[in-house]
Parts: C-alpha cells; structure tokens; sequence
C-alpha cells in the first residue's frame, strides 16, 4: 500500500492544504493527515476541533484519514509506517526551510518528502493571514471550506 503523510498545524484548514490533501489522495492508496501539536504555540481551535474540521472537509475523498502526533514528524511516520512526506512549496520563501526540514528528515529517518507545487489559485493562502483578515472584518469567502468560514467568524466574530 502506498501510504504518504500531509503534516501541519491546519489552525484551520485552508483551500490551500486541501488543495494538496486532494492531489495527494489522487496520487496514493492511502493520506494521513496530522495535525502536530507545537505546545508552545497557542493556537484558534484545538487539536481535537481542527481534526474534527479536517475529517468534515476531506470525508468526500475516501482514502484520507486524520491523526494527531506531538513529537517529531519521523516517529510518526516509523509508527504509521509510512515512507513519505508531501508538502505544499507556495514561493520560493517557503523552499528554505522546507528544504532544511526534508534533508533533515531523511538523515534521522530515510523519510523522503515529495513538493507539491501550489494551485496558484491558493498560493497566498495561510491560516494565520485567514485569522487575521476575518478578525478585522474581512471576507474569506473561496479561500477556506465554507465550514471553517462560519467557525472562523463565529471564534473570531462572535456577536
Ligand atoms: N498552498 C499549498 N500548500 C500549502 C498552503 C497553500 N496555500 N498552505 C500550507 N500548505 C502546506 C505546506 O506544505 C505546509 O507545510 C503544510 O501545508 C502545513 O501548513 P501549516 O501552516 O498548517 O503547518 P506548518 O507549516 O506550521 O507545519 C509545520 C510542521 C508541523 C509540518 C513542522 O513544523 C513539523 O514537521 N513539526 C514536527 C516536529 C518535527 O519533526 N520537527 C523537526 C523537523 S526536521
């Protein structure tokens, strides 16, 4: 079975991730999605909230299932057995660190990572500047999954 990894934060979910979550359930028999836990960052929703939107927003794809992990992104994978990593590049800012994570990753691991280039449609996008536009009043409307819109505006618009 061909099984892959999209990790992320997904506080929340954009087009964007599932732009490549979609490819990526095309590509392989099997999509994990985890969600990895940074203790130190306070995140909008919680773990269990941007699971829960994960798994309403990609249920229509059939072979994606979303998980959880605090740790290192290989231990995950050793324990999922699951040989690579799928990542979205949006710019040529991203490929730094992305390089530096995937070189990294294959030294502890012998995980390899696979780029996606991004849909130009959503290769803007970020959760955080999603946060910060609806916080102050503006429309998001076509860039995140209608769901995560109205929890958007309901966390950070509340009447
Ligand atoms: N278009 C296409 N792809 C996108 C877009 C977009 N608009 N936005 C995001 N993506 C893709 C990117 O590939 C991104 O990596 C992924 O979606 C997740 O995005 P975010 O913003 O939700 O998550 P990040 O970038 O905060 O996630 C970073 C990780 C949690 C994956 C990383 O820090 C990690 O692996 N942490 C685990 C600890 C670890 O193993 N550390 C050592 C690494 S060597």
């Amino acid at each position: 079975m061909r099984r892959v990894v999209c990790p992320g934060s997904f506080d929340p979910v954009t087009n964007g991730h599932l732009d490549i979550i979609s490819r990526a359930s095309r590509l392989f028999d099997e999509v994990v999605v985890a969600v990895l836990i940074n203790k130190t960052k306070q995140g909008l929703f919680t773990v269990d909230e941007r699971m829960e939107l994960l798994g309403e927003v990609t249920k229509e794809y059939g072979n994606v299932r979303i998980d959880s992990w605090h740790g290192l992104l290989v231990d995950f994978c050793k324990v999922n057995d699951i040989p690579v990593i799928v990542k979205g590049l949006r710019a040529v800012s991203d490929y730094e660190y992305e390089l530096q994570m995937a070189q990294m990753n294959h030294r502890m691991a012998g995980v390899e990572t696979m780029f996606m280039s991004t849909n130009p449609l959503y290769s803007y996008l970020s959760s955080s500047l999603m946060k910060e536009v609806v916080k102050f009043g503006g429309d998001v409307s076509g860039l995140v999954p209608e769901l995560v819109h109205d929890r958007l505006a309901e966390r950070l618009r509340p009447s």
